[in-house]
């Protein structure tokens, strides 16, 4: 871990990390049926700056991505991606591990725990190309479907800079859940969605809004036409009681290794980098 020398957190954004959301029925029956759900002025501009300020210093320290844009295949123009932050900094555990944030997750999935799976900083450089359809569960040994991320995205995020769009209500349907992220997914789940007539909802966030989406649910983001960056930092959640599954496919086995190390096979997931983020 590193030491923190950047100062401790004001209460104001403690109170509001930690701090309560108001959902309604109506949400929480529009996630459920949808398969993700925006939710708007979740966290307050000073909270998004002071925990973005922080994520940035590790993504940029972190970055193992140095190739230019032109010599990159498809998902690694997507974005930089840099994984369990929480591990590395103090100030992001203090983000990823955030009342308010994980109790939504249990809120939405009505589950009455959820546990880490893992976080990541999603950065979107200017330029940075798309991020093809994909169903995030395909990479996960999981027992259940009990899975959703939070997106946050660290600034206000308009069309130009490549928002998260979620094909409504595709976690329902048992397509293209065999691809990983590339041009393939790209193109076949494009086909068999819009073959189907699922609606795209592609809008921009406002800064403070965020989304939840399950790990089945299909989504893509268009590509970074603007000059500055789309910084996003996510926290992947799963029901606490969510067992290892056998792995269908190398980047589950993958996944095993380095994000539940020590768990085995038809039992609950519960390593040390699995935390319970909360519980009733
Ligand atoms: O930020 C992006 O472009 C993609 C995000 C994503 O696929 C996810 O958080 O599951």
């Amino acid at each position: 871990m590193e030491v923190d020398i950047l100062g401790k957190t004001p209460p104001e954004v403690l109170a509001d990390i930690g701090g309560d959301y108001a959902l309604t029925e109506a949400q929480i029956t529009r996630f459920r049926r949808q398969g993700y759900l925006k939710l708007k002025n979740v966290l307050s501009a000073p909270t998004l700056a002071w925990y973005g300020a922080e994520i940035t210093a590790q993504v940029l320290r972190l970055n193992q991505q140095h190739k230019p844009l032109s010599q990159r295949n498809t998902y690694e123009k997507a974005f930089l991606q840099v994984m369990n932050l929480w591990t590395k900094s103090d100030r992001v555990k203090e983000f990823s591990f955030g009342r308010k944030l994980a109790k939504l997750a249990a809120d939405l999935m009505g589950v009455r725990g959820v546990r880490m799976y893992h976080d990541q900083a999603l950065y979107k450089e200017p330029g940075g190309g798309i991020t093809p359809w994909h169903a995030d569960q395909y990479y996960w040994p999981l027992s259940n479907a009990n899975t959703c991320t939070v997106w946050v995205p660290l600034q206000a995020t308009p069309l130009e800079l490549g928002p998260l769009a979620f094909s409504a209500t595709s976690h329902q349907f048992d397509l293209g859940r065999d691809l990983e992220i590339s041009d393939e997914s790209e193109s076949q789940i494009n086909a068999q969605l819009t073959a189907k007539g699922l609606p795209v909802d592609e809008g921009p966030f406002d800064l403070g809004e965020i989304s939840y989406h399950y790990g089945w649910t299909f989504h893509r983001a268009a590509a970074n036409v603007s000059d500055r960056p789309r910084n996003v930092m996510t926290v992947i959640y799963m029901e606490d009681g969510i067992r290892l599954a056998k792995p269908r496919n190398k980047n589950q086995q993958s996944d095993w290794d380095i994000w539940m190390p020590d768990a085995k096979i038809g039992e609950p997931v519960a390593t040390i980098l699995n935390p319970v983020l909360y519980h009733y």
